[in-house]
């Protein structure tokens, strides 16, 4: 009776070992295919930049650095940094065309704005404004702001700041996306 009792208890103690081995076996093959997703995760995310970013000066009269390029589809941030002693402006727009008027350009770089039809996001000064149809972005003497956004389409863009004096200055530059 005894012996019967024993070999039961024998019997049920394996049975309970074997269920833990079963449950920390699955444990284990469940952490294994974690750690091989994460690692999947890792090296898909590494093969393509999550986003670029360029800072960009402003001062009188110029952008530096003045030529920028950026890669289509990947979001972009800008950032832009007043180090000149007046206001100065950020625009991108399609180059204008030649012979047109101080006048004519200016309007141009509004219809033409790269940014017309995309999501942008401008943060500064502790103000972010989110939206499209953002053209232009004014940036006080010695304060900084940052445009982000994801370039859409590719080309050749001018970038220009249009307040009086200082595009004709030679305050302008060239956007590439690629
Ligand atoms: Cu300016």
């Amino acid at each position: 009776m005894l012996d019967e009792q024993s070999r039961n208890l024998r019997v049920f103690a394996w049975d309970l070992y074997n269920y833990g081995r079963g449950i920390i076996m699955r444990r284990t093959t469940v952490l294994l295919i974690g750690c091989l997703f994460l690692f999947v995760l890792v090296q898909a995310g590494g093969g393509a930049p999550k986003k670029q970013e360029v800072t960009i000066q402003l001062t009188e009269f110029a952008f530096k650095p003045n030529k920028i390029t950026l890669t289509k589809g990947v979001p972009a941030e800008l950032k832009l940094s007043n180090k000149g002693s007046v206001t100065h402006e950020f625009m991108v727009y399609a180059p204008p065309k030649a012979g047109m008027s101080m006048e004519d350009v200016e309007k141009w770089a509004e219809d033409q704005s790269y940014f017309k039809d995309l999501e942008v996001t401008v943060e500064g000064a502790g103000i972010e404004v989110v939206g499209k149809g953002i053209f232009e972005v004014e940036i006080e003497a010695g304060k900084s702001a940052e445009i982000k956004f994801t370039p859409t389409k590719a080309g050749t863009f001018e970038i220009g700041c249009h307040l009086p004096g200082h595009y004709e200055a030679g305050m302008k530059g060239t956007l590439v996306v690629k």
